[in-house]
């Protein structure tokens, strides 16, 4: 493989080598870490919505000023379009029983939405959330995140890649690793794209990483672990997963799986 100084992660080299008269081919894993460790993020609370208790969380994304979410569990899957002051939900697709729903984006007036394990994706007509398509995942196994950053739709997918997809064909063309200087880490679930950056909830941690798409490199963490004590406890999954930014505003929220509030926070750094 060609290095990509650019990119941290695992890189498999290989060299061929000559003795003797003989060519052999040897094979080395590295990997390559960031020289920075993450720096540590708090937050402040800004405002509080109502949130619906029901909402298994996959996918969150505002479109102006509109808030659209996906929800999961196989049998009771969702897609929404939500006025996101009020918690009203304006329209609610039920999506087949089969498909265990994941994460969301939106480009081109196009909804894009994920599925665990099924290998699928679907998308919709933005304003109608009528089903217009649908896509498959060449690489990996499963779905997990969704963002995208205007011209390219990023993926998660419960491994340490986060794919890029082609816009058009939603075809996997690339991936970067995340990587700290620890180590490289995965279980990355639901994305969004702030800034430049893909901000990102690792599946089960109270946590937000802040990556930087051209590495992969882990640059900070929001610490969120304040906020599952402010929402009502839920007999499921209660974890946080949902970040959504209103890009005009540059306002930033979150909510968790079945949490009954949406919380617009402010990073404290
Ligand atoms: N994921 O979002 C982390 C990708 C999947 C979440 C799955 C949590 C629900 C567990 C229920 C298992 C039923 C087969
Ligand atoms: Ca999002």
């Amino acid at each position: 493989e060609k290095i990509d100084n650019e990119k941290l992660g695992t890189h498999i080299l290989t060299a061929q080598v000559f003795y003797d008269g003989n060519i052999d081919t040897i094979t080395k894993k590295i990997v390559f870490l960031n020289n920075v460790a993450p720096k540590l993020y708090k937050y402040k609370i800004v405002a509080e919505y109502p949130h619906d208790r029901n909402a298994f969380t996959q996918g969150l994304e505002f479109y102006g000023d509109t808030l659209y979410e996906s929800t999961g569990h196989k049998g009771k899957s969702t897609l929404r379009k939500i006025n996101y002051k009020t918690g009203e939900i304006l329209i609610k697709k039920d999506i087949p029983k089969q498909f265990f729903a994941e994460g969301i984006t939106i480009l081109d007036n196009k909804i894009f939405q994920l599925t665990w394990q099924s290998k699928e994706g679907f998308i919709y007509d933005l304003s109608t959330l009528e089903k217009i398509g649908g896509f498959a995942y060449n690489n990996s196994k499963e779905g997990w995140g969704l963002c995208n950053d205007g011209k390219h739709i990023y993926k998660s997918d419960g491994t340490k890649k986060i794919w890029t997809l082609d816009a058009t064909t939603l075809a996997e063309k690339d991936y970067i690793e995340v990587t700290t200087n620890k180590g490289v880490k995965s279980k990355f679930n639901e994305l969004e794209w702030v800034e430049g950056k893909i901000y990102a909830n690792t599946w089960q941690k109270d946590g937000i990483a802040i990556i930087n798409p051209k590495n992969g490199a882990l640059e900070a963490v929001i610490d969120l672990s304040g906020l599952r004590n402010k929402v009502s406890r839920h007999d499921d999954l209660d974890v946080l997963n949902g970040i959504a930014y209103k890009a005009d505003t540059k306002q930033l929220f979150v909510t968790g799986k079945n949490w009954n509030k949406l919380f617009e926070i402010e990073i404290v750094k």
